[in-house]
């Protein structure tokens, strides 16, 4: 069985491709996940990805990744600005985590500059949409390979 890369979306990231084609671009989740699946697959690695809209379902989640998981990526969306309790769980993984955002939030309003993830993050990725999630999959991957050799 191959490792496994956790990718954790937080709320109303289920409702991508269904409005603000100019922040978030028209592709949705599923388009998201399929690109996912692919680069997982490439670098070898299994894929679990997930969304919720709940911020305890996404901590509960974290705390699964305790075990048998190689590496979370995350776009906590909303809850990356305000959930301390998303912090936490993070910090509690001795694994690679990348934070990820489709926008570049540092471009957008004041309230989105500032990220718990960020301090609990191997690396952020932000503005490339949903090339960002692949992007990080390659990250996790050189982190990996760099740990290894
Ligand atoms: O740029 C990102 O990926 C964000 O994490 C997206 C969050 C936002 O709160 C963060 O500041 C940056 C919002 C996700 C909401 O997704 C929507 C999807 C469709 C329509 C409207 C919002």
């Amino acid at each position: 069985m191959p490792p496994k890369i956790l990718v954790l979306n937080g709320p109303n990231l289920n409702a991508l491709g269904r409005r603000e084609p100019a922040v978030y671009g028209s592709v949705t989740l599923a388009d998201i996940e399929s690109g996912c699946q692919k680069a997982a697959r490439d670098a070898g690695y299994a894929l679990d990805f997930r969304q919720s809209n709940s911020e305890g379902e996404l901590v509960g989640w974290i705390q699964e990744a305790m075990e048998n998981t190689a590496a979370v990526i995350i776009n906590a969306a909303a809850y990356s600005h305000t959930s301390v309790a998303i912090h936490d769980a993070l910090r509690l993984l001795d694994i690679p985590v990348v934070e990820v955002h489709l926008s570049n939030i540092y471009q957008r309003e004041a309230f989105r500059h500032h990220s718990h993830v960020s301090a609990v993050a191997q690396g952020v990725i932000c503005g490339f949409g949903a090339h960002g999630y692949v992007l990080a999959i390659e990250a996790v991957a050189r982190l990996h390979n760099t740990k290894a050799s």
